[in-house]
């Protein structure tokens, strides 16, 4: 916890977010012009949150996809960090997609938390790897996740949970500020800036990571299903947005402002070396062998 002191617990009918600090970071920016939270180590009090969501029953699916390679090289660390740090004492069902199920690694879980694999085929081209998650979970909330969870969170496989990473992050839809750009002016973002696709925009609010996002199933099937759509409108005119999906998540939150932002210190780069806004990192990146991970 930081310095900040963070307001008295709850009433009924009342957000849990109200009892955020914006003061607790002064060097930082804790507010989106459009009033969202953007959530820094020090104003939140994890205890609040994770009382008030456990007497609410919330309910979390995550997903995550191991397709190839990424299923020897990042899946095990990925979950078993995950069950070290992640929404702990909440029921969360991991949602693991794979090309190939009988390699999933064992990991032990806690109470309430499980884990179903699912066989997804392997596309030839990487970047529809990476695209054509957006598709899978959206079919997924729709046939199964919107009965039993209220929250779903998408996660790229290359990265280790090594903070507290709960409840203060949920929210109707969710997004991180990319941990290379959140000082950056807006010109030096890396948006599509080619108008043929989908997913070209000239300015934007912040740049946001695709290396993971969440919100209500609601919302969450809604950006999916989005960001597939502009994914395939581009394939029909023979276009690909710059950073594939992640162009397309940026388009389609600068449209729908998210309702939390999320920062760096929930998805760190080790290799940055500035880390003075950083009072903790909760997820970094795993580090990355190209070469052999990419055909
Ligand atoms: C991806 C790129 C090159 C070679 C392989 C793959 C690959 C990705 C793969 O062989 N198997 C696989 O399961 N994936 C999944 O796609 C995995 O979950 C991985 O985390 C995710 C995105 O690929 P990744 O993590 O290599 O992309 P990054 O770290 O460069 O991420 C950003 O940009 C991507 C688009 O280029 C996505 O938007 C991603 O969400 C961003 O974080
Ligand atoms: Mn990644």
């Amino acid at each position: 916890q930081g310095t900040g002191t963070v307001p008295e617990p709850l009433h009924k009918n009342i957000s849990v977010d109200d009892t955020l600090n914006y003061k607790a970071r002064p060097n930082v920016q804790t507010r989106t012009p459009w009033n969202a939270p953007i959530i820094w180590e020090g104003m939140f009090d994890p205890i609040i949150y994770d009382q008030t969501h456990v007497k609410m029953n919330t309910t979390v699916a995550l997903t995550v996809f191991a397709v190839g390679r990424y299923l020897g090289a990042y899946l095990k660390t990925f979950l078993t960090s995950a069950e070290k740090y992640f929404m702990l004492g909440l029921p969360v069902t991991y949602f693991v997609f794979t090309d190939i199920p009988k390699d999933v690694p064992y990991i032990p879980l806690a109470h309430r938390r499980y884990m179903k694999v699912i066989y997804v085929k392997k596309h030839k081209r990487w970047q529809d790897v990476s695209m054509m998650r957006m598709k899978t979970i959206y079919e997924e909330i729709d046939v199964e996740i919107k009965y039993t969870f209220k929250y779903v969170f998408c996660f790229d496989v290359d990265q280790e949970f090594k903070g507290h990473f709960g409840s203060e992050t949920l929210g109707e839809s969710v997004a991180v500020i990319h941990s290379y750009f959140y000082k950056s002016p807006e010109e030096e973002f890396t948006y599509d800036r080619n108008p043929e696709s989908q997913a070209c925009m000239e300015t934007g609010d912040y740049y946001y990571h695709a290396s993971f996002f969440g919100g209500t199933w609601e919302i969450v099937k809604n950006i999916t299903e989005s960001c597939y759509h502009g994914i395939m409108t581009d394939k029909d005119n023979d276009v690909e947005a710059l950073w594939h999906d992640e162009s397309h998540l940026n388009k389609y939150f600068w449209f729908n402002k998210p309702s939390k932002l999320l920062s760096p210190e929930y998805c760190w780069d080790e290799n940055i070396e500035d880390v003075r806004d950083i009072r903790i990192t909760r997820l970094v990146w795993a580090p990355k062998n190209y070469e052999e991970l990419r055909d």
